[in-house]
């Protein structure tokens, strides 16, 4: 099994992003053969940005990673633009994707809507990018939440295409998507995941959040009539919340529901959760501050891994450039 995951280093890390990918990543750690994940910035060039928030950005990011247990001497963590292979295979995978399937992306059509001045073709051809980054390492495992679904099918096709016209060189990959928390919602709005861009900030739980913050936004979650605590597609705001603690405690949505039996009310299960996830979240938030002080160390490791990195794709980009004919031929170059 080789495990590859991206996660972009806009915005501030929230909830869904922690259980949905993060928590997936450090439990990679503990499978056999290789996890590696990466701080995707060249996705993040795609909307509109600062280039010097997007440097702290990463750092930011990265801290969070390794504060949530990613460690870098176990797996292979690096920033995406030190690879240089992952661009030069997103535009040689971009002959072997269709324009029609890019135009079906929901996440396009979402950005493209929110931008003010330019939507670009680089937010178009994101999910060509992300083909590449998994790809360029012939990864098998893809852990991500629920709303990179139609991204890994598409990624799953372009690689299928290029292997049916060139030869069996890439392999097709499998997205992992958890049992519970796969798509966290906001809390403001239940029917609208939990979200970087699109969320409400009241909604919106950050990693880095204070406990007394993350008291608040539960306590004022928006929840559903009646007062029966059970998950249902009737009732999303409680089924959220239900998710939510359960994603937190580690058990399942039915062992939440069965733990809230004698609670009086929806009060009861806002602090419940509010309780489990102050618990999951306190000891990254204190092994953050000093990880993200030290940005000599974050470049270190992020240069390590890029050069562990590097001899992967180095490989895999040998082969394709040699089924694609293009560049020097692999016997003239002896
Ligand atoms: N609400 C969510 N529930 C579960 N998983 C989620 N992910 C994102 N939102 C949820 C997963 O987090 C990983 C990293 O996502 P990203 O790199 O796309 O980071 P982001 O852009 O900051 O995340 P958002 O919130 O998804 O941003 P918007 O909404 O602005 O595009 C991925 O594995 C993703 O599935």
């Amino acid at each position: 099994m080789r495990i590859f995951s991206g996660i972009q280093p806009t915005g501030r890390k929230h909830l869904g992003n922690f259980i949905g990918a993060i928590v997936q990543y450090v439990a990679g750690q503990e499978q056999e053969g290789e996890s590696i994940y990466c701080v995707v910035d060249l996705h993040a060039t795609t909307v509109a940005y600062e280039p010097g928030v997007l440097r702290e950005r990463l750092y930011d990011t990265t801290a969070i990673l390794i504060a949530a247990g990613l460690d870098p001497e176990r797996s292979i963590l690096f920033r995406q633009s030190d690879v240089r292979e992952h661009s030069e295979l997103a535009w040689l995978l971009s002959s072997v994707t269709s324009w029609g399937d890019l135009n079906r992306m929901h996440q396009f059509k979402d950005k493209a809507g929110a931008q003010r001045d330019l939507v670009s073709a680089g937010l178009f051809t994101y999910p060509v990018l992300m083909a590449a980054d998994v790809l360029a390492y012939r990864a098998t495992t893809v852990p991500v939440g629920d709303d990179q679904r139609q991204h890994i099918e598409l990624m799953r096709d372009i690689a299928a295409r290029f292997n049916a016209r060139y030869g069996d060189v890439l392999v097709v990959p499998e997205g992992v998507y958890p049992e519970v928390g796969a798509r966290i919602m906001d809390l403001q709005e239940p029917t609208r995941k939990m979200s970087t861009t699109g969320g409400t900030e009241e909604g919106t739980v950050y990693v880095l959040d204070e406990p007394k913050a993350i008291e608040k936004k539960f306590k004022r979650a928006v929840t559903d009539s009646g007062s029966e605590i059970r998950a249902g597609a009737d009732k999303p705001g409680v089924t959220n919340l239900l998710e939510i603690l359960a994603a937190a405690r580690g058990t399942s949505v039915a062992d939440a529901e069965t733990s809230m039996a004698g609670a009086r009310g929806y009060g009861d299960l806002k602090g419940a959760t509010a309780e489990a996830v102050v618990e999951l979240l306190t000891p990254v938030r204190e092994r953050y501050e000093a990880l993200r002080a030290d940005e000599g160390e974050l470049e270190r490791i992020l240069g390590r891994g890029a050069e562990k990195a590097s001899a992967i794709t180095a490989d895999v980009l040998t082969d394709v450039r040699a089924v694609m004919g293009v560049g020097c031929p692999p016997a003239a170059r002896r």
